[in-house]
């Protein structure tokens, strides 16, 4: 059974925020032995414990209280609140910070041979995207109608494959749309990586030790300003 004492953090395994939250966590003073295959790693040197998961499932995880703390990026954050929300589900968390790595947006993007296009353009067309609650939300306050298709992965090819119209979809450097023939337009969100925690810990063991670790990642941020 786990020491229900332990501090659980629930981080991305292996993906683009794997390496900046060790990267934190390290800075934090958390001493881990990562063994790549354990899905939760012990900290040495405090009562921590880090689980380490597909990105996707880290809000549920804080949601439901199997993790006390998670990292994530916003994108994913938000999409899985509207999902548990139209589930009725508890979609509570607190946002403890915004980090400063995992920046990206979620935007709008159509074939480029279109040119440029309002968003009225959008009426009666298929969007494709991972993201289709913060979709649905947009379209709804923009007053347009238009049908999303979920695509958990290669959201770039819909448009050339005849699966979509459009692609709603996060981007970095625009080097992806670029590669596959499409015009960035609407950004529908901003996204950074952010720590959250479930609001109802009550453990006052557990909050002592948060209550060490925040000011901690405070100077951290600080530092690098
Ligand atoms: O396996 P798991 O489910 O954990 O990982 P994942 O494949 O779902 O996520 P991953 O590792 O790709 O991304 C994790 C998080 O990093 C995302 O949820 C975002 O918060 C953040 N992030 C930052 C990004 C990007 N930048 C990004 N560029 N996530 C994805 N991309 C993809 C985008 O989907 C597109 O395919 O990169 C491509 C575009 O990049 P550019 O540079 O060509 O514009
Ligand atoms: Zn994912």
């Amino acid at each position: 059974m786990s020491d229900n004492n332990r501090l659980r953090i629930a981080i991305q395994k292996s993906g683009r925020l794997s390496k900046d939250c060790q990267d934190l966590l390290k800075q934090l003073g958390v001493k881990l032995n990562l063994r790549e295959q354990r899905l939760i790693a012990h900290a040495t040197n405090m009562p921590i414990d880090v689980l380490r998961v597909r990105d996707d499932d880290i809000p549920g995880l804080v949601m439901d209280g199997v993790c006390d703390l998670g990292i994530v990026g916003e994108n994913v954050l938000v999409e899985s609140q509207a999902e548990r929300q139209a589930q009725k589900l508890n979609a509570n968390v607190t946002k403890l910070a915004k980090l400063d790595f995992g920046y990206c947006r979620l935007a709008l993007a159509w074939p480029q041979e279109l040119g440029q296009q309002p968003l009225s353009w959008f009426e009666g067309k298929k969007i494709a995207t991972t993201y289709p609650e913060i979709l649905k939300q947009f379209l709804k306050a923009q007053g347009i109608n238009a049908s999303t298709v979920l695509l958990s992965g290669s959201v770039e090819v819909a448009p050339r494959a005849g699966l979509a119209d459009a692609i709603c979809d996060l981007v970095s450097t625009g080097a992806t749309l670029e590669a596959n023939g499409l015009l960035q337009g609407e950004t529908i969100l901003e996204s950074n990586a952010c720590l959250i925690q479930n609001p109802a810990m009550d453990n006052p063991q557990k909050q002592a030790l948060l209550d060490t670790l925040l000011p901690r990642l405070k100077a951290v941020r600080q530092a690098k300003e």
